[in-house]
């Protein structure tokens, strides 16, 4: 009888950790873009590898365009923090108001180049962010890239910072993005991805700042969106991260799995995404977007003009961080 109780109370036991753990075994993702966009295919390679090499034991189930935050992608961050987002692969833009370092890659014209930005990420600073984001509760595994950013506009062609005097600019939740903007003359407004494209068709606003992906999978051009200028003036990385909770939860296997699969799946879409960039420039001329290319001395106009930035920001994001970044381009 004894036996029979104590049989009993370990086979409820057995089948109640069984369901648990089943239960557990799948994650939310969250993106702002969807898999249409490199940035939701980078999110889905994640899914799709851990799928395979788990042997199916383990789901991440990605909701894109940022729906588990109502369409707010600064709130994504705070959400994955909060425990009511599993996982991430977010922009640093949209994850600075909470971790400052991040900042770095929204300083204007501090990167010139892919090689720029994989100095960075790959080097000192890059631990250094990933640092700043695992003191905020975080655990980031790997980068991976939303892209360099041009700016478009319905009005006219921008060659020079005076061009963009008055024009009301798209810019995403980092309040760095209203002092550059301000900085060169813009009237810069804030809203989220959700939001942009109605403010573009109805002309709310006149111009927005994105990669050449975003620009071309949204069909930007269609919204009036007729000139654009490529002035790479700053680049967001992608981080594919996990709460804290979850990420000491699980076994240091899986741990292994999912960093694995995170570092693989980022490098994949990041050559993905740098090897389409030239197609897609092709592809938004032959709509007839107008494509205007800097000269170097048109280029180093915008450079001047947002250096005050450079100088204000510094101290926000972490003089040793900057100068991290700064060396990791000079050495190259
Ligand atoms: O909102 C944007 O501009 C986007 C999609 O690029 C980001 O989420 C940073």
């Amino acid at each position: 009888m004894k036996l029979t109780r104590c049989f009993t109370a370990l086979a409820v036991a057995a089948t109640l950790s069984a369901s648990f753990s089943a239960a557990a075994r799948e994650y939310s993702v969250s993106t702002v873009l969807s898999d249409a966009f490199p940035w939701g295919q980078a999110a889905q390679k994640w899914a799709d590898l851990v799928e395979e090499r788990s042997k199916g034991e383990i789901t991440l189930r990605v909701y894109p365009n940022a729906q588990l935050v109502a369409g707010d992608q600064t709130k994504e961050f705070s959400a994955m923090r909060s425990g009511l987002i599993d996982m991430a692969v977010g922009s640093t833009i949209n994850w600075s108001p909470q971790v400052p370092e991040l900042n770095l890659f929204s300083l204007p014209f501090l990167m010139a180049d892919s090689a720029d930005l994989d100095a960075i990420t790959q080097g000192e600073a890059g631990k250094q962010a990933f640092e700043a984001i695992e003191k905020r509760g975080i655990v980031p595994l790997a980068w991976g890239e939303n892209g360099f950013r041009e700016l478009s506009n319905s009005v006219k062609p921008i060659r020079t910072p005076e061009d963009l005097s008055g024009l009301k600019i798209r810019v995403v939740g980092s309040p760095l993005f209203q002092d550059t903007f301000t900085a060169l003359g813009a009237n810069p407004t804030q809203m989220s991805w959700a939001d942009a494209k109605p403010a573009l068709t109805t002309g709310a606003v006149d111009g927005q700042e994105n990669p050449l992906s975003v620009f071309d999978v949204a069909r930007v051009d269609q919204v009036g969106q007729k000139h654009l200028t490529l002035w790479h003036y700053m680049a967001d990385p992608l981080i594919f991260a996990v709460n804290q909770r979850v990420w000491k939860q699980l076994p240091e296997a899986d741990r292994e799995l999912l960093r694995q699969a995170a570092i693989d799946a980022g490098k994949w879409e990041i050559e993905l995404s740098r090897s389409a960039e030239a197609k897609r420039l092709e592809d938004i001329r032959a709509r007839g977007v107008e494509v205007v290319e800097l000269t170097e001395q048109e280029h180093e106009a915008f450079v001047q003009a947002t250096h005050s930035v450079q100088q204000s920001w510094t101290p926000k994001i972490g003089a040793e961080l900057v100068e991290a970044a700064r060396s990791a381009i000079n050495a190259q």
